[in-house]
């Protein structure tokens, strides 16, 4: 079979989109990092479609890989062209799958292989925006307070190289700085991952990272670039080999690395950009003054029911998260919980009705022709737990408020991380800090066979692990939170995850 290549663009069926400008015509105007499957199938998409209605090319991509090799080596011999495949059910519940050739996408670099050229894109004249998505672990920092983690051994690495940085962190602070020596306009610094603040959470990280190594480059950073905060939201699992070979087939030429995704859509950004910037809002983009109560809307109301289920699903033998809401007691479950628990710590958000964002939440994760793998939204929870959960925990707390269901999705966490329910085999814990999170569980354990009162036992167990404050902060020694993991992680243990969560939704 040929590949999709733009020699081969005009051989794909009718129906498949294909880019709507002259891709001989396109600048490089963003370097974008962490050149996954989420920005391919998110930003890369909504810049397509703002560049084909605007006519303004000057927005080409540049992807940077920061370790691994494989999306430059697949896309290389197509030219940066890829397929976008949204996948939903049509109204009789067919799966349904419209194809897009996405036209953006430049050249792909590999920070690892040769650093030079990556640092020399971002110092490059036409370079006007930096984008992230390196995921929550990409930033190298304290997932309780956001802060620099300077004992990481990447940040330790850039220290002491900062020509030759490893770290995202390390590249921009690089880049930067040769941009001041050659006298170039600053950049935008757009980051476009998890994070609460995503934008000034970066700010920090950066100018924290700079200080250290020339306070003048931090100076000229803090006066002269922005770094918008944004929501993004789309539902991007890893593309499988079944779905290259059924869009390779359905395109009838070769794509060694499509991204598959749903029809749904959000991207909410401030609108601070010292360079100039796409019109992004043609291709369904918001441009905001403020994008705090997004982001926690999509913190709180996405991301943390899709771990709840994840953590739900993975230690119970649950593959996929459609699979996993499929299963009443679960998806009650979760609906209570966004319902009487996270949706009174989210105010009122301008043109958002709960109610609907939540029925149409359920359905997306329901949606079966997309199938997320629980194991994938289970990795990195050291990353994602802290922005998740453990803020609207301690909002409740404060106002004195049950955490009956948000304790139990911690508890789920943890459950998982002790390897599920009795029989749920072959599946190890993916985190940067997993053997912390090991070390914790065998001290725990230790401590807990001195007590003989089974209760004693289970309440010193998780004391002992939500006293890791890097994680917890002070929320992981109120006597309350702990009290109410402590009930769930038990029953969990005993009686396993689908008789501990019915039991609860027929308790009330
Ligand atoms: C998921 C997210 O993998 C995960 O942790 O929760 O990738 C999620 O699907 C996206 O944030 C949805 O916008």
């Amino acid at each position: 079979m040929q590949r999709l290549s733009p020699e081969t663009l005009s051989t794909l069926p009718d129906h498949v989109k294909r880019p709507g400008y002259d891709r001989s015509q396109l600048k490089a105007g963003i370097v974008h990092l962490g050149i996954g499957a989420f920005h391919r199938g998110h930003q890369a998409v909504v810049n397509d479609a703002a560049m084909a209605s605007s006519g303004d090319l000057r927005w080409g991509i540049v992807g940077v890989s920061l370790r691994s090799p494989d999306t430059r080596d697949a896309l290389q011999a197509q030219s940066g062209l890829y397929t976008v495949s949204v996948l939903d059910v049509d109204e009789e519940g067919a799966p349904a799958e419209h194809l897009q050739v996405v036209g953006g996408l430049l050249k792909v670099l590999v920070a690892s292989e040769d650093i030079t050229a990556v640092l020399e894109q971002i110092a490059h004249e036409d370079t006007r925006i930096v984008s992230l998505t390196v995921t929550e672990k990409g930033y190298n920092r304290e997932p309780a307070t956001g802060a620099l983690r300077t004992g990481d051994a990447e940040i330790v690495h850039d220290l002491a190289h900062a020509n030759a940085p490893r770290s995202a962190l390390g590249v921009i602070v690089r880049s930067l700085d040769l941009r001041r020596q050659r006298g170039l306009p600053p950049v935008t610094l757009l980051s476009c991952d998890n994070l609460p603040s995503n934008g000034d959470t970066l700010r920090g990280l950066v100018l924290a990272l700079a200080e250290q190594i020339d306070p003048a480059l931090a100076s000229w950073i803090s006066a002269q670039c922005s770094f918008p905060n944004a929501m993004v939201d789309r539902i991007v699992p890893r593309t499988t080999d079944a779905d290259r070979a059924r869009i390779s087939e359905a395109l009838g030429v070769e794509d060694a690395w499509p991204v598959v995704g749903e029809s749904f859509l959000e991207w909410v950004v401030e609108d601070h950009f010292v360079a100039g910037r796409p019109d992004w809002h043609l291709g369904g983009a918001r441009f905001v003054e403020s994008a705090e109560p997004f982001e926690r809307l999509k913190l709180r109301f996405v991301n943390a029911p899709q771990s709840t289920l994840a953590y739900l699903g993975a230690s119970s033998g649950i593959e996929t998260n459609n699979k996993v809401i499929a299963h009443a007691p679960f998806r009650r479950f979760v609906d209570r919980m966004m319902r009487e628990e996270i949706a009174p710590t989210l105010g009122t958000i301008p043109g958002v009705d709960l109610d609907g964002f939540r029925a149409r939440l359920l359905a997306r994760v329901a949606n079966p022709a997309l199938p997320h793998r629980t194991q994938q939204v289970a990795m990195d929870g050291t990353q994602k737990i802290p922005q998740r959960l453990l803020g609207t925990i301690a909002d409740r707390l404060r106002a004195n408020q049950p955490i009956t269901c948000l304790s139990l999705a911690v508890a789920a966490w943890i459950h998982y991380l002790r390897g599920g329910d009795a029989g749920v085999t072959g599946y190890s814990i993916n985190d940067p800090l997993a053997a912390e999170l090991a070390q914790r569980i065998a001290d725990g354990d230790r401590q807990a066979a001195e007590l003989s009162n089974p209760a004693d036992a289970e309440r010193c167990r998780v004391a002992v692990f939500t006293a890791y404050t890097a994680l917890f902060g002070d929320l992981g020694r109120a006597p309350r939170f702990i009290d109410a993991v402590a009930r769930h992680t038990r029953t969990l243990r005993e009686l396993g995850v689908d008789e501990t969560v019915s039991s609860l939704m027929t308790e009330q």
